[in-house]
């Protein structure tokens, strides 16, 4: 049997998702794709408490959008809001006072896009797609990526907001460097999709560490740190400290964890047990957390701390799912 068959067909069988339309034709073992396709529901997840997000993306696949459209329109939300300090308009600045924004996205094809240290425009995300859809690279940076953002008929907007530079003013005060990761709550957008074909896409967007040294990347726009999809095996995203995401190349490494058989849940418990086990690790200290989902549509979702949470929009329905974590006691 085709290793593509063999995947599929075992998954199949594990959570037993085939619609009662295949299994009263007494289907041979060999795998209708078109009909078991249509037997998984549309399906979103986020990183943290996003429902707006989450049923914007919903409201997309409903209409008949795709996976792609989905998880753009949905972390789109975020990066509208203003009060959401860590992504988009609104994020807090690096120690010069300049928002610089990280995004990228992925689609089932396996086609990617990404933006990094990008100012002046809301919606890095769609520039990560435009940069996907109308170059033949897959990361554009600074300069070059605000470029060609105007090009692409995006406007220039100050992304520094009252509340985010008042708070900038006072840091200022000590201006004392030491990456903060929010342990708690409101961080980072990353979210996933299947739409109602099947097909996975993924997409992240954040303005990254507050008062980051200038120039400083994390793993939000970095195709397999921050985001991986593979639309045989499924899609991860991950939030948290990105250095230390980036170290292990988390979200490629669920994805693989994944393909060799692991639950979402196993896959991303084995990615932290990476990062917290590594020698001398000073995880204590920060927060890491993966969302994962796999062909089925079964998810998963693990941190290093207690607080992180996966937003679920199965049903048309917003559940917020609070993380296992590694720490506990
Ligand atoms: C970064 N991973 O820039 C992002 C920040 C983040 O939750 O996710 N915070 O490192």
């Amino acid at each position: 049997m085709q290793r593509r068959k063999f995947i599929k067909n075992s998954a199949l069988s594990i959570t037993g998702i085939v619609s009662s339309s295949i299994i009263a034709s007494n289907r041979p073992s060999t795998f209708d794709e078109n009909l078991t396709i249509k037997s998984i529901k549309p399906l979103v997840v986020c990183t943290w408490n996003f429902p707006n997000a989450t049923s914007k993306a919903r409201e997309v696949l409903n209409n008949g959008g795709n996976a792609l459209d989905a998880v753009e329109q949905g972390v789109m939300i975020e990066e509208a809001d203003p009060t959401n300090e860590t992504v988009g308009l609104g994020g807090r600045p690096d120690r010069d006072g300049n928002v610089t924004l990280d995004a990228c996205i992925m689609n089932k094809e396996g086609k990617c896009g990404s933006v990094v240290a990008l100012q002046n425009i809301v919606h890095a995300i769609s520039v990560a797609r435009k940069v996907m859809e109308n170059t033949p690279h897959v990361m554009l940076a600074g300069r070059g990526a605000e470029k060609f953002a105007y090009e692409s008929g995006f406007k220039k907007t100050n992304l520094l907001t009252e509340s985010t530079k008042k708070q900038y003013e006072e840091w200022k005060k000590t201006s004392n460097y030491k990456p903060i990761i929010n342990i708690e709550n409101h961080d980072t957008i990353g979210m996933l999709a299947i739409d109602i074909n099947g097909d996975i896409a993924g997409a992240c967007t954040t303005s990254g560490l507050a008062y980051k040294m200038a120039g400083r990347v994390g793993d939000s726009p970095i195709i397999g740190s921050g985001l991986f999809i593979d639309n045989e095996i499924g899609g991860c995203v991950a939030t948290g400290l990105g250095e230390e995401v980036v170290k292990t190349v988390g979200s490629f490494l669920v994805v693989e964890l994944m393909r060799q058989g692991k639950t979402p849940q196993e896959a991303c418990e084995e990615a932290i047990n990476r990062i917290v086990n590594k020698p001398n690790s000073d995880y204590k200290n920060f927060q890491v957390g993966y969302i994962a989902l796999n062909k089925q549509g079964v998810t998963g979702a693990y941190a290093i701390h207690q607080y992180f949470s996966m937003t679920k929009n199965q049903d048309g329905i917003n559940e917020s799912i609070q993380s296992d974590y590694f720490t506990k006691p």
